[in-house]
């Protein structure tokens, strides 16, 4: 039997486990990034194991989400990560340089490797052939030092793509088609292999906008052959050695499959408030729009600049709207400035901003009151812009360009032809914000230096023998960890302080729930079905940890939430009939018998509701991941095993 290009990487990545569909398996990690709003704490973590040297091919920090700096907080920050990946032996990309995914695929992906990323879009890398994964910070800690990063091995859906994509219709529109298909939880614990014909005709930043998106599936990863278009990227960027070749066997075996035909595609555009919420643009065409936004690390290339460019080129922004344009990379950007489409975007009245997540992470450029947003970023979840009642709309460049000029959610293709763009065969090569570590020897010399800011990490206990205590909090499906733990201009200063952080936690859902938590010493959470989507954010665990929770029962998890969860020592538990979900009220006090000794051996661990019914709950946990929750969390676990 053959393989798909996942488990041809996986394969020769494989350090233990077994490679069958929904085992934990562990991967030999090659490359790792992280971000500064997740890197602190993924570096503090780092510190604390002791490891004078990073022991991966490549490992690099960028800093991009917290770029507004209104206070002293983020600097200091910037200024901690760039003193310590000096003294360790990782790359710092400097702020400026630009967002991580985009520039790690311009610059350091490489076809066949893994990556793992502190930040949920790193499959981006896919777009490659790289097998790239987001995860925790803790995680992504343990791999710098050379450790196995696990995950269950996935199953392989095949998403087969037939002919081409009309004009004005892009990328964007083809992930979305795939997010109507199989919406935000049909990728658990799946990569998405992107294979037939279709493919050919997409550059590597088309496909990496796709596997980017693939964050949004809940995949484990989402990846494309490494053919004759990878080689030609890796040669535009001066890095024809990284090019290997990829290709799924013939007779490769796939858990599901589908297929896209791109002719047929339309722009599509993802409602309020998911993803997943797809419908066509030409249904919602004629709605007033307030605000664009052009960017993230979704789409954020020169092929997206240059589209977006090209059909500003000449017009005016319309007069009710404000538009804003990040490029992904100061390669991007200063091929823009290069190529005169810069002063086309900046005629046209577009608000540049610098390369940075920007708006996506609501770092400003918040909408007016329930003010209509076009954005061709990634995630429109609720507030996640910094505008609770703002109606946010993801779409691509094109639909996104279009509708600034007319002031209304406008249907591209009923422009006719698209505009012909070139993307340059040759890219401008300028790696002078990427700085070098210390040599081995000057290492020492390097003073790491740490602001005021930064607070001691929470560590978890050993699980209580018989768990007594209250549901502190009930929630519904499809609980981002944009929901646990806000992001945004006011809350990301303090990634790096948890007790400050916990004034916020859940605060999207329930604006008591800081108080009540404390007040209560904790407790337990009951979520519906794929609990903590989204984000690798490990905050969307230490954070409840700080408060005191102990556990959550879910009607099911995402994967890198989950991680985290056991990383620090709160319990996660699926209900095993997700009816009695019904059963369990906020405020109940509940009680777990044999809690500790569930977790040590059994999969069944039985609740007592308020009113003595009995509830069985699942613990489908590993061995080794028992072990992590018994000791209260992989820190005082990997203590342990010293
Ligand atoms: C996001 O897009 O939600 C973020 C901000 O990039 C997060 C990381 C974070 O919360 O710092 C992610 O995607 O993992
Ligand atoms: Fe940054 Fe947005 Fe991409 Fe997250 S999704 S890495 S916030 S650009």
């Amino acid at each position: 039997m053959g393989y798909t290009i996942a488990q041809k990487i996986i394969k020769n990545h494989l350090v233990c486990g077994e490679m069958v569909v929904g085992k934990e398996i562990g991967l030999k990690i090659d490359q790792t990034l992280t971000q500064d709003a997740t890197g602190t704490m993924a570096y503090l973590q780092f510190e604390a194991m002791n490891i004078d040297r990073v022991k991966t091919e490549l490992s690099v920090a960028y800093i991009d989400h917290n770029t507004l700096q209104a206070g002293f907080e983020n600097a200091d920050d910037h200024r901690y990560i760039q003193t310590v990946t000096k003294k360790h032996g990782i790359r710092f990309s400097r702020p400026g340089n630009g967002i991580c995914h985009q520039v790690h695929l311009e610059r350091f992906s490489k076809p066949g490797k893994t990556l793992i990323g502190s930040d949920s879009h790193t499959p981006t890398a896919g777009g490659i052939g790289m097998l790239g994964m987001g995860a925790g910070g803790l995680d992504v800690a343990v791999a710098m030092g050379g450790g196995t990063y696990y995950i269950t091995m996935p199953k392989i859906i095949k998403m087969e793509l037939t002919g081409k994509l009309p004009d004005y219709v892009g990328a964007k529109d083809v992930i979305l088609e795939v997010l109507r298909i199989l919406s935000v939880k049909g990728g658990v614990g799946a990569v998405v292999e992107y294979v037939g014909e279709g493919v050919k005709t997409l550059s590597v930043p088309q496909r990496a906008t796709i596997t980017n998106m693939g964050a949004e599936l809940g995949a484990t990863s989402s990846i494309f052959p490494s053919d004759s278009v990878t080689k030609a990227f890796l040669k535009a960027e001066g890095r024809e050695e990284d090019f290997v070749e990829l290709q799924p066997d013939a007779d490769a075996v796939y858990d599901a499959e589908y297929t896209v035909d791109l002719s047929s595609l339309k722009p599509l555009a993802a409602c309020p408030h998911s993803p997943d919420n797809v419908k066509e643009v030409s249904a919602l065409s004629g709605m007033k729009i307030n605000q664009v936004c052009i960017g993230s690390c979704t789409n954020s290339s020169m092929l997206d600049m240059l589209t977006v460019a090209a059909i500003l080129k000449g017009k005016t922004v319309h007069p009710d709207v404000s538009l804003s344009i990040s490029p992904g990379s100061k390669q991007v950007y200063t091929m823009l400035a290069e190529c005169g489409a810069l002063a086309d975007l900046i005629a046209a009245g577009a608000r540049i901003l610098e390369c940075a997540c920007g708006p996506c992470i609501g770092m400003g450029f918040s909408p007016q009151s329930a003010g209509v947003s076009l954005r061709t970023f990634n995630r429109n979840f609720l507030a996640r812009s910094g505008t609770a009642d703002a109606q946010v709309y993801l779409v691509s460049p094109e639909t996104a360009a279009v509708s600034a000029i007319t002031g209304v959610f406008t249907d591209p293709t009923t422009l006719g032809v698209a505009p012909k763009v070139e993307v340059p065969s040759v890219f401008t090569i300028n790696d002078n914000l990427i700085e070098l570590p210390a040599s081995v020897e000057d290492a020492a010399n390097v003073v790491v230096e740490r602001g005021p800011n930064i607070k001691p990490i929470p560590v978890g206990k050993a699980p209580e023998k018989d768990l007594a205590c209250e549901i502190v909090l009930k929630v519904g499906d499809d609980i981002t960890t944009d929901h646990i733990m806000p992001a945004g201009s006011k809350i990301l200063p303090y990634r790096s302080n948890v007790p400050k952080l916990s004034e916020y936690c859940f605060t999207v859902c329930d604006k008591e729930f800081p108080e009540r938590a404390k007040k209560k010493g904790g407790g337990v959470i009951l979520g519906g079905s794929n609990y903590g989507q989204g984000s690798s954010r490990e905050h969307a665990a230490l954070v409840p940890l700080y408060l005191g929770v102990k556990a959550v029962i879910a009607k099911s998890f995402a994967r890198i939430h989950v991680a985290n969860l056991i990383n620090f020592g709160i319990v996660p538990m699926t209900l095993e009939n997700p009816e009695d979900y019904e059963k369990i009220a906020q405020g109940d006090e509940i009680r777990i018998d044999g809690f500790a000794e569930a977790i040590a051996g059994e999969n069944v661990a039985v609740l007592t509701t308020k009113s003595g019914e009995k509830v069985r709950l699942n613990l489908s946990l590993s061995a080794r991941q028992r072990e992590i929750l018994l000791a209260g969390g992989r820190l005082n676990y990997t203590k342990l095993q010293k």
